[in-house]
């Protein structure tokens, strides 16, 4: 550390012995607090049930991505699970923006918590809570990086893990029930792939480890209608598909007709658009990232330029 700060040339750790939050910064109980030392009690529902939910929204080029969308879909898991923040809609765009200005960040991942909050000593009802609320903001983070993204990543569809039944764990609501996911990703590992889709178990597909899913099927662009998180990449790439007059489907994705696919791309807040061009270790299409994917993703990053999706951070 000493050795790097006495250096010339501008490294991370320099920078970070400037401004203690470039790293990342989070919002804990009122207090600002450099990521690395951010803590949570330990007795929190959020950790010790997964009771809880969660948002992520991306600054990209100094400017929150759709951060009403993000917001209103906090607001509606909210609701699902029956929990209310202890932190308003305005405290918490303060919070976010005053978060990243902090770090610095011109392209970050900005991470938004509502949790049940650390119950009375041993009440068990849910009705009791005492909700907590949590931000932070880390530097921007690719679930396939953008070099990757250029010739496709590798995809298996998960034979022994399925997508958690939506009617005991509703997806839509964002939440840190990774169990199936995570076990999903070591199958895809163990099978020499580097990314699994979860299927329903009843041979439709659902979605992945922080991504949905989409195939261009005969020319019509699927993506599954219930299952799944509603993302807002997902959500993005609708509208730019019906926009561009494209064949759209938001419906049941069989896993045969994904086989049939020409096309399939993950999306996510964590790295946009990204083209998936091995299948179970054969390749899709010709094997490269297909001209309506690539389209679709430069369209999308484009957005990120459109002030009507866009707002900036104030980092004076
Ligand atoms: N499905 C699941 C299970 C997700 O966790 C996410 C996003 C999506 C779909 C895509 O939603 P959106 O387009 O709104 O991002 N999850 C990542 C956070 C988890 C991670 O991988 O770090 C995100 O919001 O970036």
């Amino acid at each position: 550390m000493t050795a790097s700060r006495s250096t010339s040339t501008p490294t991370r750790s320099t920078a970070s012995a400037e401004n203690p939050f470039a790293a990342g910064c989070a919002w804990i109980e009122g207090e600002y607090v450099p990521i690395r030392e951010a803590r949570i009690p330990i007795l929190d529902a959020g950790f010790v049930r997964s009771d809880l939910t969660y948002d992520v929204v991306g600054v990209w080029e100094g400017s929150f991505f759709r951060l009403p969308d993000h917001m209103a879909r906090l607001e509606a898991g909210l609701r699902r699970i029956r929990l209310r923040s202890p932190v308003s809609r305005n405290q918490i765009h303060e919070i976010l923006f005053e978060l990243v200005r902090r770090s610095g960040l011109r392209e970050a991942y900005v991470e938004t918590v509502v949790t049940r909050g650390v119950p009375a000593p041993g009440e068990r009802d849910p009705r009791q809570g005492d909700p907590r609320f949590y931000a932070y903001a880390i530097p921007y983070v690719w679930i396939v990086r953008p070099e990757q993204q250029e010739v496709g990543t590798q995809a298996v569809v998960a034979r022994e893990t399925v997508r958690i039944p939506p009617d005991a764990v509703d997806p839509r609501v964002k939440n840190f029930h990774w169990g199936d996911l995570v076990r999903g990703l070591f199958e895809a590992y163990d099978r020499g792939g580097w990314l699994p889709i979860l299927t329903d178990g009843r041979g439709l597909i659902a979605e992945g480890p922080g991504f949905n899913v989409f195939a261009l099927v005969d020319g019509r662009l699927m993506t599954p209608r219930a299952g799944v998180l509603e993302g807002i990449t997902r959500k993005t790439v609708i509208e730019l598909a019906r926009e561009a007059g494209l064949s759209m489907s938001v419906g049941d994705l069989p896993v045969a007709s994904l086989y049939r696919a020409t096309e399939v791309f993950f999306t996510s807040t964590a790295g946009g658009v990204m083209p998936v061009t091995m299948l179970d270790g054969k390749p899709v299409g010709d094997g490269r990232p297909g001209p309506v994917t690539m389209n679709l993703r430069s369209r999308y990053w484009d957005l990120h330029r459109d002030p009507r999706y866009n707002l900036p951070v104030d980092y004076s």
